[in-house]
């Protein structure tokens, strides 16, 4: 039988490949892992306690807020106030970012951006739901963090992931090293090594896209839905439509078999409707890492000036081959 291995165990294992990393690192990634599994918890328990439905307020975009949108935020910010090593959380929950000061985290270095509980929507049904999660390093030495701290492009990422609450709930990460998938077993409560160097296909026969806003799309969009649609043996088209509308679960499922997961600009959303920052930065991270593409329609998603926290952005994101073959479409066509 393979040995295996916990996540703890995993990163303990890599920190050796890094010989001036002081451990400090190794402890956010495992504050991030403790707190998903408090997380996983209430979510698997969530239809039988009344945790469920709006807590009452909105958040920063005028959404409402579920309970657990509420409760995976504090207990995300909880652990890493109380790990010491993060000086600034950004998360969606919250209009301004969180400056973390205190005793324990004086001479904390990284950043935090993070979206606690993604595709909240589906939680009442029963259907996937997620946390997204990046790491930055802080550039200003001395004194307190500042807000360009929390402003750095999606390239300074040191390391990001997601967890996927799911019929078996899951983190995937990366520290710019390829990306690894560790599944929670609950019977011992640990995150273990279950998908080591995940490689998304170059193509994949999945598109992933709300075609319910087809009417808003731009005409580039348009143009590639229909290429997905169209009978073409040797491309194995017309594609398979999945759209779970939890951005987690679905990119999830296109990095394992291959898939463009598109949330592209629209009439009635002219800038997109994802978030940079805590959203389309760490996955366009992750996909790259695992071999995949993630731009905006033309330029990369990395590569985008952050200009605001809560910045939102297009995204084209997947199989490589499929990316640049709508991007092919958006450049033709207009988007
Ligand atoms: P959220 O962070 O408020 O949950 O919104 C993000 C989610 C993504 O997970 C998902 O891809 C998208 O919103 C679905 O939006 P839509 O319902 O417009 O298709
Ligand atoms: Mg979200």
């Amino acid at each position: 039988m393979a040995k295996l291995q916990t996540l703890g165990q995993f990163i303990v294992e890599k920190q050796k490949d890094f010989p001036y990393a002081k451990g400090e690192f190794t402890r956010l990634i495992s504050d991030i892992g403790i707190a998903a599994k408090i997380v996983h918890r209430e979510v698997n328990k969530a239809g039988l306690v009344n945790i469920l439905g709006e807590h009452g307020t909105q958040n920063t975009h005028g959404e409402d807020q579920k309970k657990l949108d509420v409760f995976a935020n504090e207990q995300f910010i909880s652990a890493l106030r109380s790990g010491g090593e993060c000086c600034i959380v950004v998360s969606e929950e919250n209009d301004e970012p969180i400056f973390i000061e205190s005793e324990v985290s004086k001479d904390a270095k990284y950043i935090i951006a993070i979206d606690p509980l993604d595709g909240s929507s589906n939680i009442d049904v029963n259907v996937s739901v997620g946390t997204i999660f990046s790491v930055y390093r802080r550039k200003s030495v001395n004194g307190r963090a500042t807000l360009e701290d929390a402003l750095q492009k999606g390239t300074e990422q040191l390391a990001a992931g997601y967890i996927v609450y799911g019929s078996s709930t899951m983190l995937v990460y990366t520290t710019g090293n390829g990306v690894n998938g560790f599944t929670l077993d609950p019977s011992i409560g640990e995150f273990c090594l279950s998908h080591p160097e995940l490689k998304i296909p170059s193509k994949g026969t999945i598109y992933s896209i709300n075609e319910g806003n087809y009417v808003h799309f731009p005409l580039g969009v348009k143009k590639y839905i229909k290429y997905c649609q169209v009978e073409d043996e040797a491309s194995s088209r017309p594609y398979s439509s999945r759209y779970i509308g939890s951005m987690v679960s679905d990119l999830h499922r296109n990095l394992i078999k291959g898939g463009i997961f598109i949330y592209p600009t629209t009439s009635q959303a002219p800038k997109g409707k994802l978030r940079l920052v805590y959203e389309c930065n760490p996955m366009a991270f992750i996909i790259e890492q695992a071999g995949g593409r993630a731009s905006n329609g033309s330029t990369r998603i990395l590569k985008l000036d952050v200009d605001s926290l809560h910045q939102r952005s297009a995204i084209f994101i997947g199989s490589a081959e499929m990316v640049l073959q709508a991007e092919a479409m958006l450049n033709e066509f207009g988007y």
